[in-house]
């Protein structure tokens, strides 16, 4: 039986992030220590757990079909098979947000991008440095370093950084100042492109599973019971969200049962407004899965 293979990162800030994606899909698989393929129980799938740095290329040359890694990893070892189509972004999966952005020493005088003409960048990303710097004219010269690229400045090695941001506590840390962000990177779910019918209609199954619990959990189902006077209000309160199921209350003829599902972020504030609008237990529950 056809199985397709999945690259994942063995052990970093997106690892444990990817199980629980699999997991929340219903695929179930054991990490068995020292073993470099896993195969899952319940779906045609084998996870090979290996460094970010090598999932771009193993999902390039067909080593895996797929593979879970960061925007930032992919525009610095792959941006030609992307741009070529040789390998496509199959879904993007909202974690492991972060920037990849130049910073500077507190006080540097450095405005605009073409004030970093004639300096020194250090980062672990030359390819996609190269491509701004060349893209806006400058002429810097980039320092490549592995880990730590932070301390380059205090070191002398260069005169500013670019490094992934996230919170902006290892620049502010390190006395450096965000000035230009030049990349916005998320995880992401790649693919081979030349894949054959079977394992993309296997793949094509993962992704609509992937939707769907990405969807769950922006997703809220809210009810509550209001006055049936108020149901005009509340509709209002809530018209960015799906249409509303109003149902009788037994033993109430004044009252009604209001359920919707919320695909957003449901804030403070839109319940404090339905409270306000005549609601009375409001209950927001989460949702588990959504298949449209
Ligand atoms: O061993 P392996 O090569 O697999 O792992 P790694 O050490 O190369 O990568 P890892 O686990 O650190 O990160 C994996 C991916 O997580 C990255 O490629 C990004 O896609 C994503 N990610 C999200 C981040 C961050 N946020 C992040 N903040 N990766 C690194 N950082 C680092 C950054 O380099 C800097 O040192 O965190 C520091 C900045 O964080 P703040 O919060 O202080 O701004
Ligand atoms: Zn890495």
């Amino acid at each position: 039986m056809t199985r397709i293979k999945l690259a994942v990162q063995k052990s970093g800030r997106l690892s444990e992030k990817t199980k629980r994606l699999l997991n929340a899909c219903g695929i179930d698989f054991q990490v068995e220590k020292g073993r470099l393929v896993n195969s899952c129980e319940n779906f045609p799938m084998d996870i090979l757990f290996v460094r970010d740095d090598d999932i771009p290329n193993y999902v390039a040359e067909g080593t895996c079909d797929i593979g879970v890694v960061g925007f930032n990893e992919l525009s610095e070892r792959a941006y030609s098979q992307l741009k070529n189509g040789q390998m496509e972004i199959a879904e993007k999966l909202g974690f492991g947000k972060c920037r990849l952005s130049i910073a500077v020493k507190n006080g540097e005088a450095v405005e605009t991008v073409s004030d970093l003409d004639g300096k020194r960048i250090a980062t672990s990303y030359p390819e996609v440095l190269g491509r701004f710097l060349s893209g806006n004219g400058v002429d810097a010269k980039i320092v490549e370093i592995q880990g730590s690229v932070e301390i380059a400045p205090s070191l002398g090695v260069s005169d500013a950084i670019c490094d992934l941001v996230s919170t902006g506590a290892t620049l502010a840390a390190n006395e450096l100042v965000e000035k230009f962000s030049i990349l916005q990177s998320e995880a992401c779910l790649v693919k081979n492109s030349d894949i054959d019918l079977t394992r993309q209609t296997l793949i094509e199954a993962l992704c609509l599973r992937i939707r769907g619990v990405l969807k769950a959990e922006s997703s809220k189902y809210i009810m509550m019971n209001a006055p049936k006077t108020a149901v005009e209000k509340i509709t209002e309160v809530i018209s960015g969200l799906e249409k509303p199921t109003v149902m009788p209350l037994m033993g109430d003829d004044d009252k009604v049962a209001i359920h919707v599902v919320a695909r957003e972020t449901v804030f403070w504030e839109t319940i404090e407004s339905l409270k306000e609008a005549g609601a009375s237990s409001v209950l927001v529950v989460p949702i588990e899965k959504i298949l449209d």
